[in-house]
C-alpha cells in the first residue's frame, strides 16, 4: 500500500484527489489548518473517526508558513508522495494580501523541498513531489499555452506560483528529487470556492431562481478561459507521479470561453432572464488582468495518456444543477426558521 501526503486537502482539488487515492487503495495523509471554525466540509464525506479503527484517511495540523511542523509531519507520516496544492488561490485577493500570498504559494513550496530534500538525505524512503502549477503563470503570454510558452505572470499570485515552478525545477535538477510541475488551467466543480466567478455565477443563479436572492455583481466578463472539471484533473496530478521520471506538464481542455459565455449558458440552462439580474461592481476587476488563457495539452495526453472527461456544457450543466438544489436545502431551511447567511456575492 503506498501513503500519500496531501498539503491543502480540504480544498476544491485536495477533496477529489484524497478521494481518487482512497479509491486505489492508499493510505491517504492530510495537513490541515487549524481555524476557530471546521474546514473540513469537503472531505468529511470521506473522513472517519480515527477511534472507530477503520480511519482511511489521517489528518494533521500544518501550514505552509510554518517549516518545522512541515518536517515534522513528513518524518512521521513517511509519504510515498507528496502532493502540494496548498496555496492563498484567490488571484483577486493576492494583490490586497501579496507578501503573505507569496509566503504561502513561493516560499511555503520551498519550505515543503528543502523538508523533503533533507528527509531523503536523512535515509527517509523515496518521495515523489508533485507542485500545483497554474495557467496563471502564462498570464500575458498568447494562446494557445504550453510547455514551451514563457512566463508572464500578472498578479502576485502568478509571480508566486513562477516562483514556487522553479524552486521545483530546481531541486529536480540540483538534487535529483522527483519533483512535476502541473500547470493546470483553471478547473471547476460543485466543490469550487464560492468566490471564483464560475461558482458565484451558479449559486448565485439557484438563489434568484428560487426568490432567495435578485442581484449578482460581476467584473469582467470578457476575460476567456479554458475551464475544465476538477475530477479529471486530480486524475493527471497522479499519473505525473506514476510517470519513470519527473517533468512539467499543461493540463487543459484545448477550449476557452468568456466568463460572459458561462454565464449565457448557465443562465440560460436555469431558465432565468437573467440580464435583469447581473450588475457591474468594479471591485471585482483586476488591476491587472489576464485576458485569454487556453492550454495545449498535448504532452498530457501523449505522455500520460491523460484527457478530459466532462466538457463545458457538461460542467456548467452540473454546477448549476448542484447550486439550484442547495438553493433549495436553504430555502426549506429558512422556511422552517433558520437563519441562513449568504455572503456570496460579497467577496472578490
Ligand atoms: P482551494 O483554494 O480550494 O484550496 C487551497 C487549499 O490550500 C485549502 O486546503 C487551504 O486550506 C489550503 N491552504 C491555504 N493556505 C494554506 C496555508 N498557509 N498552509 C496550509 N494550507 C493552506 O484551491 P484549489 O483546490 O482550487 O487548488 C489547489 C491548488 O492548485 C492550489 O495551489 C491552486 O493555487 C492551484 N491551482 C488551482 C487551479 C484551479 O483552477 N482550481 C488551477 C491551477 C492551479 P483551507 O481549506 O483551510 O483554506
Ligand atoms: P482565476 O479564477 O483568476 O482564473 O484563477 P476566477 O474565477 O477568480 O476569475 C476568472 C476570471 O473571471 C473574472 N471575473 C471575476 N472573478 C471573480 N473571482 N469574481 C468576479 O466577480 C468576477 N467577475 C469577472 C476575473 O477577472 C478573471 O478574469 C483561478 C484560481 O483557481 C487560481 O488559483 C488558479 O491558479 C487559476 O484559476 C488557474
Amino acid at each position: 500500500m503506498k501513503t500519500a501526503l496531501i498539503f491543502g486537502i480540504t480544498g476544491q482539488d485536495g477533496s477529489f484527489l484524497a478521494e481518487l487515492l482512497l479509491a486505489k487503495g492508499y493510505d491517504v495523509h492530510g495537513v490541515i489548518r487549524r481555524a476557530s471554525t471546521f474546514n473540513t466540509d469537503r472531505i468529511d464525506a470521506v473522513y472517519r473517526d480515527p477511534h472507530e479503527n477503520r480511519a482511511t484517511m489521517h489528518l494533521h495540523y500544518g501550514d505552509m508558513s510554518d517549516g518545522t511542523g512541515l518536517r515534522r509531519v513528513i518524518a512521521h507520516v513517511q509519504p510515498d508522495e507528496i502532493y502540494n496544492l496548498a496555496a492563498q488561490s484567490h488571484v483577486r485577493v493576492s494583490f490586497d494580501q501579496a507578501e503573505y500570498t507569496a509566503d504561502v504559494v513561493a516560499t511555503g513550496t520551498l519550505r515543503a523541498l528543502e523538508a523533503v530534500r533533507d528527509h531523503m538525505k536523512a535515509g527517509g524512503k523515496p518521495v515523489r513531489f508533485y507542485q500545483a502549477g497554474s495557467s496563471e503563470m502564462f498570464g500575458a503570454a498568447p494562446p494557445p499555452q504550453n510547455e514551451s510558452t514563457p512566463f508572464y505572470p500578472r498578479s502576485p499570485y502568478a509571480v508566486s506560483k513562477v516562483a514556487a515552478h522553479w524552486y521545483a525545477v530546481n531541486y529536480r535538477e540540483a538534487y535529483g528529487l522527483f519533483v512535476s510541475n502541473g500547470i493546470l488551467f483553471n478547473h471547476e466543480s460543485e466543490r469550487r470556492g464560492e468566490t471564483f466567478v464560475t461558482r458565484k455565477i451558479t449559486r448565485a443563479l439557484g438563489r434568484i431562481k428560487l426568490g432567495m436572492q435578485d442581484k449578482l455583481y460581476l467584473g469582467n466578463l470578457d476575460a476567456r478561459r479554458d475551464w475544465g472539471y476538477a475530477g479529471d484533473y486530480v486524475e493527471a496530478m497522479w499519473m505525473m507521479l506514476q510517470a519513470s521520471r519527473p517533468d512539467d506538464y499543461v493540463v487543459a481542455t484545448g477550449e476557452s470561453h468568456s466568463v460572459l459565455e458561462f454565464l449565457e449558458l448557465a443562465g440560460e440552462y436555469s431558465g432565468l432572464d437573467w440580464k435583469k439580474h447581473v450588475e457591474t461592481d468594479a471591485r471585482y476587476f483586476r488591476p491587472s488582468e489576464v485576458d485569454h488563457l487556453r492550454g495545449d495539452s498535448s504532452k498530457a495526453r501523449r505522455e500520460l495518456g491523460w484527457s478530459p472527461k466532462i466538457g463545458f456544457p457538461a460542467l456548467v450543466r452540473l454546477m448549476v444543477d448542484y447550486d439550484l438544489d442547495l438553493a433549495k436545502q436553504e430555502r426549506t431551511l429558512a422556511e422552517a426558521g433558520h437563519r441562513v447567511v449568504f455572503r456570496g456575492s460579497a467577496h472578490a
